[in-house]
């Protein structure tokens, strides 16, 4: 009788081995034989590559099924693109084409990699956790939408990587409790890029994973090994093997064989002298290297033994070598190491390829290439996509005659999306443990919180109705402001990772998301697409002091790209950003109602909890009629007050052909109260102080930009874009003002092609009432006439 596993596992062998040239090649092509021009070494991490080939090979020649979703360890893109050119799925031509411009990226991408990847990875530690929110995101798709056939989100992890916290925040959150559905299989190469890993580090690791309540896998001896250990004397020879230091077993890695039975014999206790004695030097080697990380069967295993854990994640550290297979194998120095032209020669040779064959597929016909080709048509799958069939409302029509905050607008307008029956069903907030300080409880008692089980609410509470259960739309997370931006990275790939698209809404305190900010980038880099409040923010969070007070994420939001930043001053202007971003999301794609190509990607709100009356916003209304404000709104800004209109002492100094100066005072958010009150002064002075509200400073900037670079690629003279141009007839200086840094609107000068001078909160805050600090920091309406006039002066 045939057996067809073990026959199965001759061929993996064959593969992972092809796999592991093609990997290394690609590297080496990039380094020794494409043209540099610029003397920067190209790079590529032949020996991270090789040690996650076996682990790679099972899963994706073996183990994966098409629903399943792999993050792959950012240094092993080479052994991930190898495979899909096996399988059929890339190109020949993209082989000699990693780390080259419109090519294989380094570290795999989402959007940039010619080849479908679940999850991009790259900053280590975020793309373990990714798959982790996809699941969490499956468990909730699941429970509002039906059941998904099911997957295996499964996350290839470098060991240095366990070094980065928010590996920890992301297992240790109540929300990723009990995936079942999820596995890490741990490159336990015990080396990270300058070191090799101090031992003590697995006991400590295996008891985080183990208090999160994961199921824990070693996976330490291949197969040879195991059955040395069964045999008489064997026991001594495991003492031997787990008590030797890592740098010490490690070492045996580079060294000829008949020097590894020194080196391994170190100080070794009789017994193992004589369990070894009479093995060939070849076969101690072989059989003192195996390691359970690349014994394919031995995978295998483990793998099915993890998806019997159905309610619980699973951990696998899986014991490999980093440079597995190649001369640097093991080597402390290994990181970047590049194999010499002689030992690539060499290795071509013993894979008996040529100049002429080396880049070719299996044979179709081969062994090799059946399996390839059957795993290709096992894989494949048909994208999904991101659009909702919803129709979206342009604002919830939130009206006030009292002052409100953006805030609490927001919390209002989160409340009337709800009772929209169409567009509910697909809303998902989230917040890390902020959820009511952000004013998301209104939204919370009309949804519910989302818990996998239903819970039994053990206090009535008349405002906070917080009922758990499975149809719950908020996903309630512990403080951590990297698991939020990982979970709205994950909810907005929904309709990718769990075919069905979400409106994903976060929540955060704004100087926070600054804490989050790597996984935000993680997040948009990936091309997700979701809305993030941050809020409370500015020095208007004044009695909190310095440490709460947000001053440099306007910039933050401006220059990440497939972000928008958007802070509003008003209610109303708030309802038609939010309604237009969630119907951008909703089309997915970036230009739903506008038709304007400004954006793509995820909406960051810079919201306070300054009351601020709302009166001049429905004068401007009411000037300007709903169809021209709410464009101008939507596209960045409009003039909130026109001085002529506004103060008619200064059209009738104008009408009598005096010359009336005029400034602009262009401002955001939660000091407009000071902008209008200076506008105001300034007219008593004969002035013309044009209030302008910026409400998206971004989309202004990168309307600006777009004409400009248009103007350098065409060698044209650039015009003001027409979005500043409707809020700024008049040639004349300008003052910015804002609650945030001043750096943020410093570039509206240049823009116009007029000075201007900026005011902003450029040190760190402290304790004190609102006027207190816009004393402080030049912010009350005397500082805004000053730099007012001091404009005017400079520009005449
Ligand atoms: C957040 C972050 N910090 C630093 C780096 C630089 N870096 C890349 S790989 C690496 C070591 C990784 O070691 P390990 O995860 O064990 O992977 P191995 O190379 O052993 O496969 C470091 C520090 C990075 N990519 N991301
Ligand atoms: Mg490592």
């Amino acid at each position: 009788m045939i057996d067809e596993s073990a026959e199965e596992f001759t061929t993996l062998e064959a593969i992972q081995r092809r796999v592991l040239w093609l990997a290394v090649r690609m590297v080496d092509h990039a380094n020794r034989e494409r043209e540099n021009s610029d003397g920067v070494k190209v790079g590529g991490h032949q020996a991270s590559s090789a040690s996650v080939v076996s682990m790679m090979t099972a899963l994706y020649f073996h183990y994966l099924n098409r629903q399943d979703r792999v993050a792959v360890k950012p240094h092993a893109a080479p052994v991930f693109h190898a495979i899909q050119y096996l399988m059929g799925n890339l190109d020949r031509s993209y082989l000699t084409m990693l780390r080259a411009k419109g090519g294989l990226q380094s570290y795999p991408s989402r959007t940039k990699d010619p080849d479908t990847i679940d999850f991009s990875t790259g900053s280590v530690g975020l793309g373990p956790a990714a798959p982790l929110f996809a699941a969490t995101t499956r468990r909730y798709v699941d429970a509002h939408f039906g059941e998904r056939p099911q997957a295996r989100y499964i996350a290839m992890v470098g060991d240095a990587e366990l070094d980065e916290g928010n590996i920890w925040e992301a297992i240790a959150d109540p929300a990723t409790q009990g995936l079942g559905s999820v596995m890490w299989i741990v490159d336990f190469n015990r080396q990270s890029l300058d070191r090799v890993v101090p031992g003590v580090r697995l006991e400590q690791w295996r008891g985080h994973f183990e208090s999160a309540g994961w199921h824990v896998v070693e996976l330490k001896y291949g197969k040879k090994l195991r059955r040395a250990f069964e045999m008489p004397g064997g026991d001594a020879l495991r003492l031997w093997i787990d008590e030797m230091s890592n740098e010490q077993y490690q070492s045996l890695f580079g060294l000829a064989p008949a020097d590894v039975r020194a080196r391994f014999l170190e100080d070794a206790p009789a017994a193992v002298r004589a369990f070894v004695e009479g093995v060939p030097d070849q076969e101690l080697a072989d059989l003192v290297t195996d390691l359970g990380g690349h014994d394919l069967e031995s995978l295998a295993d483990a793998f099915v033994a993890c998806d019997k854990e159905g309610d619980r994640p699973s951990v696998i550290f899986a014991y490999t070598i980093k440079g597995w297979g190649l001369p640097m194998a093991g080597n402390p120095r290994n990181h970047s190491a590049l194999l010499t032209a002689e030992q690539i020669e060499e290795f071509r040779r013993s894979l008996g390829l040529t100049e002429e064959t080396e880049w070719d597929r299996f044979d179709a016909a081969s062994k090799e290439g059946i399996l390839a080709n059957e795993r290709r048509e096992w894989l494949h799958r048909t994208p999904g996509s991101p659009h909702l069939d919803v129709q979206v409302p342009t604002h919830v029509g939130i009206r006030t005659a009292k002052p409100m905050s953006t805030q609490e607008a927001f919390g209002r307008i989160m409340v009337d999306l709800a009772r929209d029956d169409a567009l509910r069903p697909y809303l998902v907030t989230t917040a890390p443990d902020v959820a009511t300080s952000t004013n998301l409880g209104g939204f919370i008692n009309k949804v519910g919180v989302f818990s996998p089980v239903e819970k039994r609410l053990w206090s009535e509470d008349p405002v906070m109705k917080w009922a758990e259960g499975p149809q719950g739309q908020h996903i309630e997370l512990g403080i951590s402001e990297m698991n939020l931006f990982l979970l709205l990275g994950q909810l907005g790939l929904s309709w990718d990772l769990s075919d069905q698209p979400l409106v994903p809404i976060g929540t955060v305190y704004d100087p926070f998301v600054l804490r989050g900010l790597d996984a935000f980038i993680y997040s948009v880099y990936s091309g997700s697409r979701f809305i993030v409040a941050g809020t409370p923010s500015g020095v208007t969070l004044a009695p909190e002091g310095g440490a709460h007070q947000s001053t440099i994420t306007p910039s933050v939001g401006m220059e990440l790209p497939n972000v928008t930043y958007i802070e509003p001053t008003y209610g109303p202007a708030l309802d038609w950003l939010l309604c237009d971003a969630v119907a951008r999301i909703a089309e997915g794609s970036g230009d739903a109602q506008t038709a304007a190509p400004f954006d793509d990607g995820a909406y960051y709100f810079r919201l306070t909890t300054r009351p601020i009356d709302q009166a001049p916003f429905a004068s401007a209304l009411e000037r300007l009629g709903e169809p021209v404000l709410r464009r101008q709104v939507l596209a960045g800004g409009y003039r909130l007050v026109d001085a002529f209109q506004a103060f008619s002492d200064l059209t009738e100094i104008k009408d009598a052909g005096n010359a009336v100066p005029v400034v602009h005072l262009a401002a955001t958010g939660a000091v407009m109260p000071e902008v209008l009150a200076a506008s105001q002064e300034l007219a008593e002075e004969g002035i013309a102080a044009h209030v302008i509200d910026i409400t998206s400073a971004d989309r202004w900037y990168r309307a600006w930009q777009r004409t400009f670079r248009q103007g350098v690629r065409t060698a044209t003279t650039p015009s003001v874009p027409g979005a500043l141009r409707g809020a700024f007839p008049d040639r004349a200086p300008v003052v910015t003002i804002h609650d945030g840094a001043s750096h943020a609107l410093s570039w509206l000068g240049s823009a116009m092609g007029v000075h201007a001078v900026s005011l902003g909160v450029d040190s760190f805050g402290q304790s004190g009432t609102i006027s207190d600090l816009y004393g402080l920091f030049d912010l009350t309406p005397g500082s805004i006439v000053n730099a007012a006039l001091g404009a005017l002066e400079v520009q005449s």
